[in-house]
Parts: C-alpha cells; structure tokens; sequence
C-alpha cells in the first residue's frame, strides 16, 4: 500500500530500539506521501479491538447487525449442504459472529477446527481460550498473521473448509491489496472449499456517514487509538489530544475515508525515523472504508480467481453475504 519516496516531513534519525523495523518502514513511507496515511490494522492492539466491539453495538453501526441477521438466515442450511469440516476467518476479532458458522457446523456434526487468523494477538489468544471452552471437540488452532502479507495457514486441514471474511474488512484494503488478498485465499483453496464474505453495499451518503460518526464518540477514540499504538510500538510521541476524527463518504471511489487532522502546527518525533511535521488542518489518512454493488464485487472476485455463487442481502440495510466458489 505504501511505496512513497521519502520527503522533508520526515527526516533520517537514529533507528528505534526495539522497534519492528518492517512497522517502522511502512509507517515512514506512509508519513512521507503528500497525503499523510497509516495502515487500518495499526488500529488493532487490545484497547483498539475492544473499541471496535464497542463500535458494533452502537445504534449508527449498522454492518454487524445487519451481517449478524444474514448470517442466522443463511447458514444453517449452506453449512449442512457444504458439510463444512474447517472454517478459516481472516480477521476474526471477537468471533461473535462466527458463533453461528461454528453452531452451523456443530448442528451438522461436521465442526472439526476452526482457525481464526488476526493481527491482534493478545485479543485473538482470548478469542481462542474462549472458544474452547464453548466448544468443548473443536479443534481451535489461532494464526497471528498480517493478512495483507500471508495468511499463516497450516499446510493440512480437512475439507471442505469455509474461508471466511466477515465485517466488510475487505472495504479497508485499496483494490490491487484487496485483490492480492483474495488471491491468496483462492491459492489456499481445494475445490470443495468455499469462500463467504460480508460487504457493505452502497446506500444513504448519510446512513453511511453517520456509521462513522456515532454521536458517543467512539470511532473518534477507535481513530485516535491508532497514535497511542504508535507512542507505544515506536516510541513515538503523538498527543492524541491534539488530533481531531474526521469521518466522510468519497462518492468517487464509493468509500468512507477516516482521518486523523492535527489541530495545530505541531513536530513529532518518531525514534528511529526523525521528526514529522504536520501543519494546522493537515490530516493522516487512517482507513478507506469501502462500499459495493454487484458489479465491483464481481470484478473483485473475476480479478481473484472465484464465481459468485449466492449473494443473499438485506432488503432493509443493504448489506451482503457473497459465496464464492473457486474458478
Ligand atoms: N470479523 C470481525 C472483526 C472485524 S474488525 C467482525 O466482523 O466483527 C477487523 C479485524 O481484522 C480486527 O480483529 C483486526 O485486528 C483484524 N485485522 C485488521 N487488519 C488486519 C491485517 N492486516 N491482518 C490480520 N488481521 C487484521
Ligand atoms: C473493520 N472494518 C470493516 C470497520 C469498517 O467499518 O470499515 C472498521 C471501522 N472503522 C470505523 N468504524 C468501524
């Protein structure tokens, strides 16, 4: 996603001790692009994970509910006739939602493992403890991975496997990364697997917006929280106080942009990478957010290697569930 030169907003200092080096490379080209921007998964340490469940229990954060209603329509029939032995979920978070995949599976006496693969460790390791103990004969085997660069999957799993990608996490990747994303799904697939993917659909520029600027303030902490993960993984030294949320649907490229914009003239220092300048007004792109029709979904998925094989939505919240089969 990153691959800016670097300019004068960020100038060469002492390497971070301690610091992941592969963070800090992507967050000094990310800084250095005219357009300030950081990776959407920076959100993600334990605090960030438990914001966005906040998030999915706010009355202006339609996709989880809606997802969650699909998904309780949808699956029990879909898993008894696939037979699913392995579900694999990138992203998986809490897995509140999975519940009714894994329930599905267990109905069908077919739920052999589940892996749920993150970024978050510590919150995925809860997941996973938890798990286990709901589902006394599952096998519960966790894969921390950035999905962005692999999926960390174990070279065996019964079939057939559901892959699955809930949330719309896939509108927080730009196309080409999105794209790449799902090919690595399709590379990991058998013929009898199936991919399940949840997307938000295009609707209401306000119905949208408001999602994104709950009126308690929570995606504002969920967007500041990604500069405390910074202070904290890079030793940087970001006053959250001095970021203001900013939250907007771009009707061109039919996504929601979240942005971080600094309040005042101000210089932070990143160990390892220098000062970093940013102007009063100026913001750091923080996530794309992006919304679908059948059209980009299918380029998505010709792009990836997979047909559509169900596409149920919701007549009220228009939100999908894409089945994908693999080409
Ligand atoms: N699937 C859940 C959680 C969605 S929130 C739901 O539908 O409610 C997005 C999840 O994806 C978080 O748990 C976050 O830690 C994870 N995530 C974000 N970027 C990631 C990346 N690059 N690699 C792996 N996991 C990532
Ligand atoms: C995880 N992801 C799909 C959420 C979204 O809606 O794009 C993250 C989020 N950002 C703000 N609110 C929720």
């Amino acid at each position: 996603m990153f691959n800016h030169t670097t300019n004068a907003a960020v100038r060469a200092a002492r390497p971070a001790h301690g610091a992941n080096p592969q963070m800090l490379a992507e967050v000094a080209a990310g800084l250095s692009a005219p357009q300030k921007e950081l990776s959407p998964k920076y959100f993600y340490d334990q605090r960030g994970s438990e914001l966005f469940e906040e998030i999915t229990r706010l009355p202006e954060y339609y996709p989880t509910r809606t997802e969650r209603k699909l998904l309780q329509g949808w699956m029990p029939e879909l898993i008894s006739q696939l037979g699913t032995r392995t579900l694999i979920e990138l992203g998986a978070g809490s897995a509140e939602k999975s519940r009714i995949i894994l329930d599905a599976m267990r109905a069908a006496g077919t739920a052999d493992l589940y892996i749920p693969i993150d970024v978050s460790a510590t919150f995925l390791s809860l997941t996973a403890a938890t798990l286990r103990r709901e589902y006394p004969g599952l096998t519960v085997e966790p894969a921390v991975a950035d999905i962005s660069e692999e999926l960390n999957l174990p070279r065996r799993f019964p079939h057939p496997a559901l892959f699955a990608f809930l949330g719309s996490t896939i509108g927080n990747f730009y196309p080409p990364a999105a794209i790449r994303l799902l090919g690595r799904v399709r590379a990991a697939m058998s013929p009898s697997d199936r991919f399940l993917m949840g997307v938000d659909l295009r609707k209401d520029v306000a119905r949208i917006e408001a999602a994104y600027n709950d009126s308690a303030g929570v995606t504002a902490e969920f967007n500041r929280n990604m500069l405390r993960v910074l202070n904290h993984e890079l030793g940087a030294n970001f006053d959250p106080l001095f970021f203001e949320h900013r939250a907007f649907y771009e009707p061109v490229a039919h996504r929601i942009e979240m942005h971080l914009v600094s309040t005042r003239a101000q210089v932070v220092t990143i160990p390892g990478l220098g000062e970093i300048s940013l102007a009063k007004g100026e913001s750091i792109r923080t996530e794309i957010s992006a919304k679908y029709d059948r059209a980009s979904v299918s380029e998505l998925f010709d792009a990836a290697g997979f047909r559509i094989e169900a596409w149920p939505t919701d007549p009220n919240t228009p939100f999908g569930l894409v089945i994908g089969a693999p080409v």
